[in-house]
């Protein structure tokens, strides 16, 4: 059965989380996070529904507005939480998708679970999309939704987009359930990607595994064509740049420079505590800048923001313990009373606070050993109307495809990092200012309203296309 809604994300999360408010009444605000700061202002737009997980377990919630949203949410149990979300989510594909960064654990009822949670995702969007609609699936928690839901109501249109990188084949082989997976995203119409060879990973994965025929970046399913592309995600570059015009950002950013005790450069790193994101690397690096006396004493402050994130999964709180243990140490040996040379911040903040920070740092560290995009990158950029600072940059970011005027770095490489950091540290203002413009420009051009609208174009074009492929 048909319902009304035209536009709908369907995604393992809604875009908002749920707080207390001073007089103790429940309430939502939007959450952080990359996947609902690149698409909530999209929706607000279009006047679309999302589908998605309210973050409690074993509770079943009404619909509801919130933020110019309709907003649905899914029921999950506390079991299905561990299995579904943490267990195959969180613990088996995210490590795999990451070039094994962490050892993916492989478990048959973690499947079970993400089977069972798909199905009640595609069965609940079948429920409410209308006649014909355009349904924009996201990111790699539901890989099946689309296979199901095609088979539920074939007269939908369906988009794929996922956030984080798509491995190689040789690591992808390894997952037990490899071929149910790419038989649930070719149920869409378009697959997106972060990058082009991530598009290219899966095209090659679909002929050898399944044996289909592709043409450039079409496969051919059945009767119907299947296009797999990449479509670079982005921030809200507008936003970010006005946010930075107002003065009381920058007054904020001179207060921070001053609660750091003045130092001469300030290194930030912003992230979700994450194995992905090269956090220890980089505090390696400046712990031994420090050791070898390349940075003097007082000479440079690093501030690292750690973004509490899936608490609950094993590797993630043995990341905690390691990531404070190598602050602990930095510290014990190289601060001076009232100096410490990293702050270490296990905490989130808002998006104004961030943006001041962005405008305070020198140097701005992002150095993922893999990462699908990276936004951070991207909203330094965006935050440094003044052409200032430096960005630090990995090779293994999607980022690094656009951004190629950042101080590129191997993050493996502790020595070329040392390096890099220095130099980025050091150089002029005339050479950051032509780093910054080049890089500003292309966020500007390409932001996150161009990212949506670049899939969506594509997705509503796609009949037309497959025609002209076949
Ligand atoms: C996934 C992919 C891809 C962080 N701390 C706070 C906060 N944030 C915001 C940042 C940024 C977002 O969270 C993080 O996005 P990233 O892209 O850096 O990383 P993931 O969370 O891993 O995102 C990634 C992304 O999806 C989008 O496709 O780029 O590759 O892994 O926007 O600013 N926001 C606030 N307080 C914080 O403390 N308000």
């Amino acid at each position: 059965m048909a319902g009304g809604c035209t536009f709908l994300i369907v995604a393992n999360r809604l875009p908002v989380d749920r707080v207390t408010d001073a007089t103790g009444k429940a309430a939502w605000r939007r959450s952080p996070g990359g996947l609902v700061t690149a698409i909530a202002p999209v929706l607000q737009r279009r006047h679309g529904a999302w589908l998605g997980w309210a973050g409690a377990a074993d509770e079943d919630l009404k619909p509801f507005e919130d933020d110019g949203m309709h907003l649905i949410p899914v029921p999950l149990s506390a079991e299905e939480v561990q299995d579904y979300y943490e267990g195959f989510s969180n613990a088996t594909l995210w490590p795999l998708y990451h070039d094994v960064v962490g050892e993916p654990v492989y478990e048959r009822s973690f499947w079970e679970a993400y089977q069972r949670v798909n199905r009640r995702f595609a069965e609940m969007a079948a429920e409410v999309a209308a006649p014909g609609a355009v349904v924009w699936v996201q990111d790699y928690q539901l890989q099946l939704v689309p296979a199901m839901l095609r088979e539920l109501r074939p007269d939908l249109r369906i988009g794929f987009f996922l956030h984080i990188p798509f491995p190689p084949m040789e690591l992808f082989y390894r997952l037990p359930w490899r071929r149910q997976i790419v038989e649930g995203l070719l149920g869409a119409d378009l697959v997106g990607f972060q990058r082009p060879g991530a598009a290219s990973n899966f095209i090659r994965l679909c002929r050898r595994l399944l044996n289909l025929k592709y043409q450039g970046n079409q496969v051919f399913v059945d009767d119907r064509v299947v296009r797999a592309q990449a479509f670079p995600i982005s921030v809200d570059f507008n936003e970010l740049d006005e946010v930075v015009r107002r003065p009381q950002t920058w007054r904020r950013a001179a207060q921070i420079r001053e609660e750091l005790g003045n130092p001469q450069k300030i290194l930030l790193g912003v992230d979700r505590l994450d194995y992905t994101k090269g956090i220890g690397q980089r505090l390696s690096a400046f712990g031994e800048l420090l050791g070898s006396g390349d940075i003097a004493p007082g000479e440079a402050v690093f501030v690292q923001i750690a973004t509490p994130s899936r608490e609950r999964v094993e590797q993630y709180r043995l990341l905690r313990d390691e990531i404070e243990l190598q602050v602990g140490r930095i510290n014990g040996e190289h601060a001076r009373l009232g100096a410490p040379p990293v702050h270490y911040l296990h905490t989130s903040y808002s998006r104004a606070e961030l943006a001041a920070l962005y405008c305070a740092a020198d140097v701005m560290v992002v150095t993922p050993l893999r990462d699908g995009m990276n936004l951070v990158a991207k909203e330094y950029v965006s935050c440094r109307g003044d052409q200032q600072g430096a960005l630090v940059l990995s090779e293994f970011a999607g980022a690094a495809d656009e951004l190629r005027q950042a101080f590129l770095v191997n993050p493996y490489d502790i020595d070329g990092l040392k390096k890099i950091m220095l130099e980025a540290m050091r150089a002029n203002p005339a050479e950051l200012a032509k780093r910054m413009r080049a890089m500003r420009r292309r966020v500007a051009t390409y932001d996150v309203d161009r990212w949506a609208a670049d899939f969506m174009d594509a997705l509503e074009s796609h009949d037309e296309t497959s025609r002209e492929g076949r």
